[in-house]
């Protein structure tokens, strides 16, 4: 498969207060009527950390205060044989913040049981990994999805470290 689009780089935020975790149904754009944690694309210029500060403002208006990465995820979209969408993204999780979690124009958020997380509500790929991730492990995902957003192919490995931190090549 050819690949013939620029790899944008993402964050995806997901705060946790003991069983349970934020998710934040998506009102416009990309994964419209889907529940997913907060974040977007990176702005020119910017770090992942304040990428992550400045999505979690604007669509759901709290400041995150103490987070982790969890997962490093290579979401690719091809039509016609060629990738024309990649959304790289780095996925955090988080347990301190200031605000309350409000809905904005972008989404609503709804704080979730674990055990009650509406999967089928949300993109094909999470129940493939945010199960792994909450059971504490890390992990790196690479997901080819068909033009219904079903997927196409899936590899998950739990990993030590993430591939944007690894500075040995
Ligand atoms: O800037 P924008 O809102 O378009 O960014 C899209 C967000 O959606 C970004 O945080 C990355 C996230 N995202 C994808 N694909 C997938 C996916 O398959 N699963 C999950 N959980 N999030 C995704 O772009």
């Amino acid at each position: 498969m050819t690949e013939t689009t620029d790899k944008k780089v993402c964050t995806l935020l997901f705060l946790r207060r003991g069983d349970e975790i934020l998710l934040a149904m998506k009102k416009r754009g990309f994964g419209a009527g889907r529940y997913n944690g907060v974040g977007g694309k990176l702005d020119e210029g910017e770090s992942i950390e304040q990428a992550l500060a400045r999505e979690a403002r604007e669509e759901i208006e709290v400041v995150p205060m103490n987070y982790w990465q969890v997962a490093e995820h290579d979401f690719l979209y091809p039509k016609d044989g060629e990738v024309t969408k990649q959304m790289y993204s780095h996925v955090y999780f988080c347990d301190e913040w200031q605000g309350d979690p409000s809905e904005t124009e972008e989404m609503k958020p709804e704080w979730f049981k674990i055990s009650d997380i509406p999967y089928e509500q949300m993109w094909a790929d999470d129940k493939l990994w945010l199960p792994q991730v909450l059971a504490g492990e890390k992990v790196y995902g690479e997901f080819t999805f068909n033009e219904d957003d079903t997927i196409l192919t899936h590899d998950v490995r739990f990993v030590e470290t993430f591939p944007s931190e690894d500075i040995s090549d």
